[in-house]
């Protein structure tokens, strides 16, 4: 067997691409699912946990799935500039894959609301960032209307490429445990990466879902095969509280969260996340930032697994609807952390204030606060 080389090369046949193109790849995909056994331990009801660690990809979260289809296809076109609104991860991984492609990208960021890592990627890797004074929101809205402005692809999740190469997170999980998991937990912001694992998960199970919403996804997805697995996941989205629009009924017009990634209040995705969710059975909730930071801590403190804060909310929604019920006992369960938690490190130093000891230097000293502390 010949070594990785991207989850392109990986999913050829299920994805829209043709031979002699040229593949645009950071060698993304094939991360880790990693059990949560101590937490799963801790919540009882004979649980299974796995944390699908997509922090783990070339830039640090999941984006670079979308990113290598969206960027691939821009290149095939001739396209010579991507552009893209973000919370962050987004600009980052368009800054990357537009670099490798030797091609230009603007990015659109929120004042002041982006994790530090992020902005740091963006920068490094040659993007042209814009910062606009105002939130995703109204940065989404003007990328729209850049549309036409020239040779230039939107790589938003509006772009459809990326969906399908976020779909192969689905493919994954179900090939490493070798059936669908009951449920599936994941944030949603902008709600394109729901929508990408609802497909995903029902190409592999050889059913056109809802969320193939246009006859072009019909060419390209693999629908018609025979089934890799006999079932699907119940999805479940969560949200942040004060960016929730999902357990609104609609639009928020000044979101806020301390998890900035999904500080989103008009989510481009927002018919397909619900057919994903309708259709499988599943249901939004929301956390609110203290429960989001707890779980974040939790997830480094219990599990070594240090993500960003957007993407402990999957993990913390997920244990709370265990301990109510909602999810069933004796399940199989998968949980999406979508970003590394070195991206934000100022909320990770945050708060973990007062756990830093002062102490001059001198063995006594040291040993004595050691044995303190054993
Ligand atoms: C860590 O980067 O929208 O529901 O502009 O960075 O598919 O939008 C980021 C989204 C979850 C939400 N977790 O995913 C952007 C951006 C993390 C994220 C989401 C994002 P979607």
């Amino acid at each position: 067997m010949s070594h990785y080389l991207g989850l392109i090369e990986r999913y050829r046949d299920r994805l829209p691409v043709t031979p002699g193109m040229r593949i645009i790849s950071l060698v993304e995909g094939d991360t880790p699912l990693v059990p949560l056994d101590n937490l799963a331990r801790a919540a009882g009801h004979d649980v299974k946990i796995y944390a699908k660690f997509e922090g783990l990809n070339p830039t640090g979260s999941f984006k670079d799935r979308g990113m290598t289809m969206a960027v691939t296809q821009a290149v095939h076109e001739g396209t010579q500039a991507v552009i893209c609104a973000s919370t962050g991860n987004t600009s980052a991984s368009a800054a990357a894959y537009a670099a490798r492609a030797g091609i230009r990208s603007f990015v659109l960021i929120p004042d002041g609301k982006i994790a530090l890592g992020k902005l740091a990627q963006a920068m490094i890797q040659g993007a042209v960032v814009i910062q606009i004074q105002g939130n995703f929101d109204d940065g989404m809205r003007i990328v729209k209307d850049m549309a036409d402005a020239g040779p230039l692809a939107i790589v938003n999740s509006i772009n459809p490429y990326r969906l399908q190469g976020q779909k192969t997170a689905a493919f994954e999980i179900v090939d490493a445990l070798g059936r669908a998991p009951d449920y599936h937990c994941i944030p949603v912001g902008n709600a394109g990466n729901i929508s990408a694992y609802w497909t995903g998960f029902s190409e592999y199970a050889g059913v056109r879902p809802a969320t193939a919403a246009c006859a072009w996804c019909d060419d390209v997805c693999r629908f018609e095969r025979p089934a890799v697995c006999a079932s699907r996941p119940v999805m479940v989205g969560y949200q942040a509280a004060g960016a929730a629009p999902f357990l609104r009924g609609g639009p928020v017009a000044d979101p806020e969260t301390v998890a900035t990634a999904i500080r989103i209040g008009n989510p481009q995705s927002w018919d397909l996340a619900w057919a994903a969710v309708r259709e499988s059975g599943g249901w939004f909730a929301e956390l609110t930032d203290e429960e989001i930071l707890a779980t974040q801590k939790l997830l480094a403190e219990r599990e070594g697994v240090f993500c960003e804060p957007a993407s402990a909310i999957s993990v913390g929604g997920m244990l709370r609807d265990i301990e109510a019920g909602r999810i069933k006992s004796g399940s199989v369960i998968t949980c999406t952390l979508t970003g590394h938690g070195l991206k934000d490190p100022d909320t990770a130093i945050r708060q973990s204030q007062g756990q830093v000891l002062q102490i001059r230097a001198e063995s006594d000293l040291v040993k004595r606060a050691i044995l303190d502390r054993l």
